[in-house]
Formats: C-alpha cells, sequence, structure tokens
C-alpha cells in the first residue's frame, strides 16, 4: 500500500515539507490546518504539479482531522509565533494548547503514527507531545536535521569544499544553547580543526547557533522554511524508506549520555520505527560544558511546561 505522511499546519515549514515529500515520490501526503480552504488549495496545488513531476502521489488537504487517517508519519508545524508582548511562556502556553488539540486528532485517527513534531519551542513542545500520545504514537523532534545542514553550510562556505563532502552534527536543544559539534566535524574524513582555525571554528560555531536568527532577521516577517521543510521531509523518508540512517533527532533519553527522561537533539538511527538506535559520541571539554548547559535549558522548558499544564489543568 502507499504511504501516507500527514502534516498538522500547512503553513510556510508544513507546505515546503509535504512539497519535497512529493516531489521525491516518497509518499501521499494529507494537509490538516485551522485555515481549512488554505490547506486544502495548497493540496490542489501540490496534486496539481504531479503531473509535471511524474509522480503518482497526490495530496489532500482541509481543516478535518479525519484527513489524516492511515498516516504512517504526521508532521506537527502547527503553532502561533511569538507575537509584540508576548512572553516566551506566554508562547509556550498557547502552543501546548494547540498541541494539544493536535494530538487528539492525531490519536483519533493516527494511531501508531510516528510523530515529528517541529513547533517551537521544539524542546518543551516535544516533550509535551509525547505526554499526550504516550501508549499512542512514538514522538520525535525535528531540530538537529536543520541546525546540522546549517553548521554544513558554513563549513562548506568557509573551506570552499561541497557541503555534500561535510560530515558535521548539532546535538543538544534547538536555540541558542545547541551543542555543534567540532570535535567530530570533518571534510571528507579529515578533522575539520585540521583545516580551519579555532577562531575560524569558534565563529562557525557561534553563526550555527544563530542561524535560525540571522534568517528571521533578513525575513523581517515568518522565520525561515526552505532548509527546515527539507529536513523535514529527510527524517520522513529515512522513516519511510527505512534508510537507517543518522539524523540528529530530538527523542526521550533512556540512559544514553548518562541521562533519563530529558529529550536532547541526539544522532539517530532512522528507519521504520523511528527511533531504532541512539549513537553516543565522545564530546570535547568544551562541548561538554555546551551540552549541560543545553541539558539544563531542556530541564528548564520541561518543568514550566509541566507547571502550564498542571495550572491550566490540561488532561492528557
Ligand atoms: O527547527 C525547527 N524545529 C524549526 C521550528 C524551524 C523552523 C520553524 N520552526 C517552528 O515551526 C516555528 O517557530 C513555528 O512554531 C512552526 C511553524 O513554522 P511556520 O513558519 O510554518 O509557521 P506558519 O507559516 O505560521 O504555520 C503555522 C500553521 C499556520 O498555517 C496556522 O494556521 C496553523 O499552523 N495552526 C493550526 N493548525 C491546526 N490546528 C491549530 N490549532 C492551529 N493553530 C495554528
Amino acid at each position: 500500500m502507499s504511504k501516507k505522511v500527514g502534516f498538522v499546519g500547512a503553513g510556510f515549514v508544513g507546505a515546503e515539507a509535504a512539497r519535497q515529500v512529493m516531489s521525491e515520490g516518497i509518499a501521499n501526503v494529507a494537509l490538516v490546518d485551522i485555515v481549512g480552504d488554505m490547506a486544502k488549495g495548497k493540496a490542489l496545488d501540490l496534486t496539481e504539479a504531479a503531473p509535471i513531476l511524474k509522480t503518482a502521489k497526490s495530496a489532500i488537504g482541509g481543516s478535518d482531522y479525519k484527513l489524516l487517517q492511515d498516516s504512517d508519519v504526521v508532521v506537527v508545524t502547527a503553532g502561533i509565533p511569538r507575537k509584540p508582548g508576548m512572553s516566551r511562556d506566554d508562547l509556550l502556553k498557547t502552543n501546548i494548547l494547540i498541541t494539544k488539540e493536535v494530538c487528539n486528532g492525531i490519536r483519533k485517527y493516527a494511531p501508531g503514527s510516528i510523530v515529528i513534531m517541529v513547533t517551537n519551542p521544539l524542546d518543551a513542545i516535544v516533550y509535551v507531545a509525547q505526554k499526550f500520545l504516550e501508549g499512542t504514537c512514538k514522538v520525535i523532534g525535528m531540530a538537529g536535521a536543520l541546525d546540522s545542514a546549517r553548521f554544513r553550510t558554513f563549513l562548506s562556505m568557509e573551506t570552499g569544499v561541497s557541503s555534500d563532502d561535510i560530515q558535521a552534527m548539532v546535538l543538544g536543544s534547538h536555540g541558542d544553547a545547541m551543542v555543534p559539534l567540532v570535535s567530530s566535524a570533518s571534510i571528507s574524513g579529515i578533522p575539520a580543526k585540521e583545516l580551519i582555525n579555532e577562531k575560524r571554528l569558534d565563529e562557525i560555531v557561534e553563526r550555527t547557533q544563530k542561524g535560525g536568527g540571522e534568517i528571521v532577521a533578513l525575513l523581517k516577517t515568518g522565520s525561515a522554511y526552505y532548509a527546515p521543510g527539507i529536513s523535514v521531509a529527510s527524517m520522513v523518508k529515512a522513516i519511510i524508506l527505512d534508510e537507517n540512517k543518522i539524523i540528529p533527532t530530538c527523542t526521550q533519553l533512556n540512559g544514553e549520555y548518562g541521562e533519563s527522561g530529558v529529550f536532547m537533539g541526539v544522532p539517530a538511527i532512522l528507519g521504520t520505527d523511528g527511533v531504532k538506535k541512539i549513537i553516543e559520541v565522545s564530546l570535547s571539554e568544551k562541548e561538554k560544558k555546551l551540552w549541560e548547559n543545553s541539558l539544563n535549558h531542556v530541564r528548564e522548558l520541561m518543568s514550566v511546561s509541566d507547571s502550564i499544564i498542571k495550572n491550566e489543568k490540561i488532561q492528557f
């Protein structure tokens, strides 16, 4: 049977990811958005591209969660961006409430699917979605795939070597506290440190950590969506085609890296069951400090999320 990928949130990132999934002929797609006609329109637009893409895949869209039925993977980008005057906690509260509504729809129509959360603040949203969907779906988050792509891009710009020849990963949380791994970054197997001096590497790490903000500042409205959408599609592809690719993924740690319960971005083998295995890499002293900082940041987000869930009396 043909595979199906559901997208809740048909905005910039959701639509770009869906376009990539259809363009590569990976699966049929369903777009669900609170703005139903917009999702329906984008789905029709995508389907009309099929004859030129030479794919037999098609798209459906609307506001009804029933459209998610039989999805193998569901990608969630639904949420609101921070508005002027809104604190990070206000944003978290609103997006937790949206996540709850979305998870109810997924539980009803796509139980057993692998769920990829994308909505910000990513680490907290993955944590609450896993709470809402416990026993129904496996939940992971996309951030490291994007942050790693940015890191590789900047290493490529620095060396003039094709980004395809650059292996580098970003672990930890999404945002300023992420952990770009310089110690294991390589250019066709040559340690990056042998080709780039420490000062420049530090600058590349910082640019990677602030990569999202750099695009926001240029766009003036909204945030990045091409690289995020394509990063989502790479995770979807690894799962649907059982590729066993190592992709940095936000997932719950169960003893790996000496931690349990916390959600962190770590290298994971992605295939049919979602995360098949978490890979533990050794970190330099500098990276260990960043990792600790990242852990504290995620723990703080998880605890603020717990308070919101308690204060708002949100039931699972
Ligand atoms: O690396 C990452 N994880 C990220 C995350 C990279 C890029 C973007 N990142 C976050 O993804 C971003 O901060 C947002 O939280 C999400 C989605 O970003 P996008 O740029 O796609 O935002 P849009 O265009 O505003 O899309 C959000 C859609 C929009 O169409 C709303 O109508 C819809 O979500 N929405 C809903 N759909 C269904 N149900 C409900 N309740 C709902 N509320 C809003």
